[in-house]
């Protein structure tokens, strides 16, 4: 699998997850995560086996944010953990070996743990003020994910505020991917903007 490029993520409030994911893997997108805060266990398990379905028929990657029991049960091949959500060891003893597990990290300490810990992938942000996570800490812009970069051997995605303005200062920080949400979910036309995304990423060489 392929853990690296554009990583496009859901948001209900900008668009229904379905809708939205169908047009980003007719745009080309080869990782989609269901993020849904909202939503109940149950929603978002009907939720998660559509786009199941959606992404097997487009060969594509799907993660579930924050729960290993969802992700398991709908048969995703990952899930996405941040800091307060169920340590990585534990995901790994029930999720098994092959079970992708990204972790989102803000500094190179919780980096190298996360790796140490057996991380498939990073999350690293938010590089810039967003909106879309009012929780989110300050930005720690791409310097800090270039020092995660040089400290860690697994992919490192850059997530946050990311704009086809300024993705390339992340590419160009070292990031093998971008996870978008609402430059691309909140778009008018979630379809183009995704082509766009993507060919900003082949002129960063990813
Ligand atoms: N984690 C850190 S920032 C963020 C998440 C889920 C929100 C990213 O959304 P957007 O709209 O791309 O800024
Ligand atoms: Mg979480």
């Amino acid at each position: 699998m392929r853990l690296t490029g554009l990583y496009v993520i859901t948001e209900p409030v900008l668009r229904d997850p379905i809708e939205g994911a169908r047009l980003v893997l007719e745009g080309g997108a080869r990782i989609i995560q269901l993020r849904d805060k909202q939503a109940t266990t149950r929603q978002l398990v009907e939720a998660g086996l559509k786009l199941r379905e959606l992404t097997r028929r487009h060969g594509a990657i799907l993660i579930v944010n924050d729960r290993l029991d969802v992700a398991l049960a709908i048969g995703a091949d990952g899930v996405h953990l941040g800091q307060d959500d169920m340590p990585v060891p534990l995901a790994r003893k029930i999720a098994g070996e092959n079970f992708l597990i990204g972790v989102s990290v803000e500094t190179v300490e919780e980096a190298r743990q996360a790796e140490a810990e057996g991380a498939h992938y990073l999350g690293v942000g938010p590089m810039f003020a967003t909106a879309t996570k009012p929780d989110a800490g300050a930005p720690v812009g791409p310097e800090r994910l270039r020092a995660i970069k040089q400290a860690v051997s697994i992919p490192v995605f850059g997530i946050g505020g990311i704009t086809l303005e300024n993705a390339l200062a992340v590419l160009k920080a070292g990031a093998d991917g971008i996870c978008v949400i609402s430059a691309i979910m909140g778009a008018a036309d979630p379809q183009e903007a995704t082509r766009q995304f993507a060919a900003m990423l082949a002129e960063g060489g990813i």
